[in-house]
């Protein structure tokens, strides 16, 4: 294993490891050996990718993480904490959100804590998702990537670039077992979305053992055969080597990216390192301090932040997320000034807003003794809405002709339009479900369609769509 040279990332990254340690053994629950590989790239992705403004968590332009693999939570309240990430007055008035205090991390899995367990949307400032079912994140990144190019599309104006957001996903062997995220990752590579970037955590552990048990694909080769872009980094503790994949993504401009990262689950950890006993169960006390000693950290020591650690997120993360924040706060109100119309409607989208007249012009219908078709009326009631609401989009999983969700005189969303209100999901409609949870997730109010008896087919994405409180519009007829 490479060794980290330079000693604040060093030391940040043996923080983020403790940190997730100690989380875990004081709940006596969770999952230590994930965080404990994957802190160097999560470290590499914040401090030295993302555009993201800690004191600014809903700025509308901020790169999105997505910790898909949502059982190694610890990693992400850890760098949500390590951060500072501030959730503003604007922030708390949209949702309840909190910034992360060391308490809460020392709460980890207790009731009411923040920290639940899995990452839940509006539980905590830096939360994009809920992350639970494995496959769902990824899914839902897909989602964010495609709003990120929509949102470009529609309002971005020559001088003016207010969107062009990239979506980073850290997803496991789970994550790409699952079906769903491969539905994903098919329309991903079929867009072409240059924005979005999978980290796959490829430590070949699950729960019940190696992967080898059920898993033997070429997964890299599989997403090349999706249109991916796929880049190999062979040791998960290589910064250097993480970040020249991490350059790799932002010069790839016609393909989403995948980065498969070699890493050995429990890293550090001189008895339960790549095993499955660094899966679900703390390490022990005993394992801990053994743990620490290799790390070089002091063995007694619980939940140690040294100060140095949030200053570095400070220094790098702090400063470019601000600069590029106030750069963009300053083109849109530039923009507000010749572009009122546009300005105001990203606004209501941002906000999760309508126009006031959005009702106006939608009439009853006239009950008759056959009545009208539901999906009929469904249609004509999108139809109603949609020069309303400009950012009201979706389609059908290839049934749009017997859904009626169709918007009239409205183009198709592809790779060469970005810009278009009708969606193609084509049949893949658990994908599609967690795509629109994606797409609501960024503001836009986007509808699903299927027969009735399919819906069966996208349940899972459905549920979470009502847990995270941004419905998706499911529309759902008869065969
Ligand atoms: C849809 C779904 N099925 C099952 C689980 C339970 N579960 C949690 S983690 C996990 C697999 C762990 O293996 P991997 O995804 O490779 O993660 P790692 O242990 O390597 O971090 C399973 C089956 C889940 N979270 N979601
Ligand atoms: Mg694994």
């Amino acid at each position: 294993m490479a060794v980290i040279s330079s000693p604040i990332e060093r030391l940040a990254v043996d923080t983020i490891r403790t940190l997730s340690m100690d989380g875990v053994q004081a709940a006596n629950s969770g999952h230590p050996g994930t965080p404990m590989a994957l802190a160097p790239v999560a470290l590499q992705i914040w401090t030295q990718s993302m555009r993201y403004d800690p004191s600014a968590p809903l700025w509308p332009n901020r790169d999105r993480f997505v910790l898909s693999c949502g059982h190694a939570s610890m990693l992400l309240y850890s760098v949500l904490h390590l951060a500072g990430i501030k959730a503003t007055d604007r922030n708390a008035a949209v949702l309840d959100r909190q910034s992360l205090a060391l308490d809460d991390l020392k709460n980890f899995r207790q009731l009411g804590s923040p920290c639940a367990g899995h990452p839940e949307y509006g539980e905590a400032a830096g939360i994009e998702t809920t992350t639970g079912p494995l496959g769902q994140g990824v899914s839902n990144s897909v989602g964010m990537a495609i709003a990120s190019k929509w949102l470009a599309a529609n309002y971005n104006r020559p001088g003016f670039t207010l969107f062009d957001y990239d979506v980073y996903a850290i997803c496991s062997d789970g994550d790409v077992m699952e079906g769903v995220a491969c539905e994903a990752a098919s329309m991903a590579g079929h867009l072409k979305l240059s924005n979005l970037c999978w980290v796959y955590d490829d430590n070949r552990i699950t729960i019940e053992g190696e992967t080898e048990l059920a898993f033997s694909e070429n997964v890299a080769k599989r997403f090349e055969g999706l249109g991916w872009n796929t880049i190999h980094v062979d040791d998960a503790n290589d910064l250097a080597a993480i970040g020249k994949a991490l350059d790799g993504f932002r010069n790839c401009s016609d393909k989403p990216t995948l980065i498969v990262l070699r890493s050995i689950i429990g890293y550090g950890s001189p008895n339960k390192a790549n095993t499955h006993g660094a899966h679900g169960a703390p390490l022990g006390e005993d394992e801990i301090k053994l743990t620490k000693k290799f790390y070089g950290w002091p063995e007694n020591e619980k939940f140690l932040v040294p100060p140095e650690v949030p200053q570095h997120f400070s220094n790098t993360l702090g400063v470019r997320g601000k600069s590029a924040r106030s750069a963009w706060e300053t083109s849109f109100a530039k923009y507000r000034e010749q572009f009122p119309g546009e300005a105001a409607e990203i606004d209501m989208i941002v906000t999760r807003k309508l126009p006031t007249d959005w009702s106006n012009g939608l009439k009853p219908f006239e009950a008759s003794e056959k009545g009208m078709a539901t999906r009929v009326s469904s249609g004509k009631v999108l139809n109603m809405l949609a020069p309303k609401i400009r950012w009201l989009m979706g389609g059908s999983a290839d049934l749009a002709p017997s859904t009626m969700t169709l918007l009239d005189n409205q183009s198709d969303f592809s790779h060469a339009n970005f810009s278009g209100r009708n969606m193609h999901f084509g049949i893949r409609e658990h994908g599609m479900g967690a795509v629109l949870n994606g797409m609501a997730l960024s503001g836009l109010r986007p509808y699903g369609a299927t027969f009735f008896v399919f819906t069966d087919y996208m349940r899972p994405a459905m549920r979470l769509s009502s847990l995270m409180h941004q419905p998706a519009l499911y529309v759902l007829t008869h065969d």
